[in-house]
């Protein structure tokens, strides 16, 4: 027994949603269109899931952010695809796909063939156990990929008040849930191998701007050194952390954010994988004509860099979407997918984007103090890369934004650093 669509979606999550609603804008006919997800609830806005969601006074809540609310486009609930003649199978996991046969088995034994296919899947977070590291499933040890870890969370920082939390891991999702922690009035101790938080993309003195401030609210870091094992209780709850630098540290609540791997396992030996993700070409296309993958999973031509990679950011994951449901239905009129990598944040009252790329010289521009803004450029090969700032307005992130994707040639870092803001505002 199967059902047949025109366009399936695999995968229920942000790039689901804004190409259901690009879908419907190009004129989708009822019973064309199926998303399959295994999340229970229709996609939404995943970025809420580290910040509005884990606050102690009215924290949010679906359906108040479903996608595309974070483009600030419509809500779609589940009445919407509903309204809209599309299929959403929800709670249902996909086991296999059959690319030549154009059909895919869902966990309920139902298969679904398409005529085009979006691979959606995101990714998963990283376990403690890939890093040798056993008891990760303890009730008090939280990951924060989806919905599901996002109530566990919620519900074991409720019950850990005036405790004690031991973040692992200097990532976004460390930096993120730190904040929400301490606001949640819990004592952190942030654990991470690196020198200096969001390592990845900070430079020592951006970082030291937030781990300062984090210090005055008093979370601590313990860096250079990652956690060896847990120390639990009779009822398998973890008490503590011990770090392979030989000291322990009480906890209440562990949080692990150790990265992702995307969900690339239906289609290894089908599709080409690079750089760990579904290789596609500027119109978010595969190896395989029919089918196409867009956001955390799909590793795409960055024309800016003259390179290929994958984001895991939610802006790639909305802008890779619409290209590619533009470029199923109309391919004629679809260009290359032209894209300027934008990262973001928000932890207490602090907000900070960056554009392009972190590569080459850097220099920074201005010094924190409440209420104004800093930032850094990167320079490569003599032309600016990538643009930091933090605190800016909404007319200061467009202008940097611009810049960068112009690439301008930089002849002297000093008077760029002293330029500042003012730089950017002059290309
Ligand atoms: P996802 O949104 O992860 O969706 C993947 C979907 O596929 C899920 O519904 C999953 O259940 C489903 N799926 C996977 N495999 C199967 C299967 N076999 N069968 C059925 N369904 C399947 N980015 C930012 O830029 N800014 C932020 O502030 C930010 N905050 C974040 C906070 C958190 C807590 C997290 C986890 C991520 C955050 N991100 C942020 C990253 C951003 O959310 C992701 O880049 C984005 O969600 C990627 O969208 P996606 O559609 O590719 O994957
Ligand atoms: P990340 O890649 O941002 O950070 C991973 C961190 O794990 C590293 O900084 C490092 O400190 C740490 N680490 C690595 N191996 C370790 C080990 N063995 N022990 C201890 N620490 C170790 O990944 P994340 O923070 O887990 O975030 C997961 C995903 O969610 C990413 O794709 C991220 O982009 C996304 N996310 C994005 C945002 C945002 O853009 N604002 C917010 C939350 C989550
Ligand atoms: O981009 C985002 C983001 O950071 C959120 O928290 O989308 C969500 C929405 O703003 C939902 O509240």
């Amino acid at each position: 027994m199967g059902r047949a669509f025109v366009y399936v979606i695999l995968g229920g999550g942000v790039g689901a949603g804004y190409a259901a609603l690009e879908f419907t804008r190009r004129g989708v006919s009822d019973g064309e269109l199926c998303i399959i997800s295994e999340e229970p609830v229709a996609p939404y806005e995943r970025p809420a899931l580290s910040k509005g969601f884990l606050l102690p006074e009215a924290p949010a809540r679906l359906p108040s952010f479903h996608t595309c609310v974070g483009a600030n486009d419509e809500k779609l609930t589940s009445k919407w695809y509903k309204d809209h003649g599309i299929e959403l199978v929800l709670g249902t996991r996909v086991k296999s796909v059959d690319v030549r046969r154009k059909t895919l088995l869902s966990s309920t034994g139902e298969t679904i063939s398409y005529k085009f296919l979006i691979i959606a899947t995101g990714a998963r977070a990283l376990k403690l156990e890939e890093f040798g590291v056993e008891g990760s499933d303890a009730e008090n040890v939280c990951y924060l990929r989806d919905l599901s870890d996002a109530n566990r969370l919620a519900t074991v920082i409720q019950s850990s008040s005036n405790g004690n939390a031991v973040v692992i891991g200097g990532g976004y999702i460390g930096m993120e849930c730190a904040a929400s922690l301490v606001i949640n009035k819990i004592n952190v101790t942030m654990v991470f191998p690196e020198a200096h938080c969001m390592a990845r993309l900070f430079t020592p003195k951006i970082a030291s701007v937030y781990e300062d401030y984090y210090r005055a609210k008093g979370v601590k870091f313990v860096k250079g050194t990652v956690l060896s094992s847990f120390e639990f209780d009779s009822n398998k709850k973890v008490t503590a952390v011990n770090l392979k630098d030989g000291n322990q540290l009480p906890a209440d609540l562990v949080v692990v954010g150790i990265g992702i791997r995307p969900n690339t396992s239906l289609f290894e030996g089908q599709l080409t994988i690079e750089k760990g993700g579904i290789k596609v070409n500027s119109k978010m296309q595969s190896s395989d004509s029919s089918v196409y993958a867009i956001g955390d999973v799909a590793t795409f031509p960055v024309k800016i860099f003259g390179e290929m990679r994958r984001l895991e950011h939610v802006d790639s994951a909305r802008k890779s979407a619409r290209h590619a449901v533009s470029a199923i239905m109309e391919p004629e009129k679809t260009g290359e997918f032209d894209y300027l990598p934008f990262f973001y944040s928000r932890v207490f009252a602090f907000s900070w984007q960056f554009y392009g790329d972190p590569v080459g010289e850097v220099v920074h521009f201005g010094e924190y103090e409440d209420g104004k803004s800093f930032g850094a450029y990167w320079v490569k090969k003599g032309h600016l890369v990538g643009s930091f700032l933090e605190g800016g307005s909404k007319e200061d992130y467009e202008t940097i934004s611009k810049a960068t994707k112009l690439k301008p040639a930089v002849t002297d870092m000093e008077e760029l650093g002293s330029e500042g803001l003012g730089f950017a505002q002059t290309i």
